[in-house]
């Protein structure tokens, strides 16, 4: 089954909206199978976010990454990658869809709350980057029936 990585960024954490945001992925129906708090070190934050280091952002996308504890997630589901995507929002919250995490709780670009993987292949690397095999826990939810035909 399709997983992808999540994760609510510092300013996500300290505005309160942890519960809000993993509700989100609940509510559609997706299964929670890893979750832990993070103080990410540069070096993980300069790999996890390896593809952008030539853009002019990337310094202040690291600091603010390893500004304050993030909380990350794998979230599992048909069409979760492309789903999650949806559901967090335009990357910039201003222009971001209201009823999207982005849109309903962001302002700016650089404080847009959540990280959600881009692609199938994308979510891999960065499951394998943020969480050790035995940190991801496979289980089959019970409510599946109702869930898909
Ligand atoms: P995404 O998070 O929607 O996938 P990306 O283009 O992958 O967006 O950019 C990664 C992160 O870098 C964004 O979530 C945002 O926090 C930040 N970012 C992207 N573009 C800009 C920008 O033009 N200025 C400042 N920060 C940016
Ligand atoms: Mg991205």
């Amino acid at each position: 089954m399709e997983r992808t990585f999540i994760i609510v960024k510092p300013d996500g954490v300290q505005r309160n909206l942890v519960g809000e945001i993993v509700g989100r992925f609940e509510a559609k129906g997706f299964t929670l199978v890893g979750l832990k708090m993070v103080k990410v070190s540069r070096e993980l934050a300069e790999k996890h976010y390896d593809v952008h280091k030539e853009r002019p952002f990337f310094g202040s996308l690291v600091e603010f990454i390893i500004s304050a504890p993030v909380v990350a997630m794998a979230w599992e589901g048909n069409g979760v990658v492309a789903a999650a995507r949806k559901i967090i929002g335009a990357t910039n919250p201003l222009t971001a869809e209201p009823g999207t995490i982005r849109g309903d709780y962001g302002i700016d670009i650089g404080r847009n709350l959540v990280h959600g993987s881009d692609a199938i292949e994308t979510a891999q690397r960065e499951l394998a980057l943020w969480f050790g095999s035995e940190e991801l826990v496979s289980w089959e939810q019970t409510v599946k029936p109702w869930l898909y035909e």
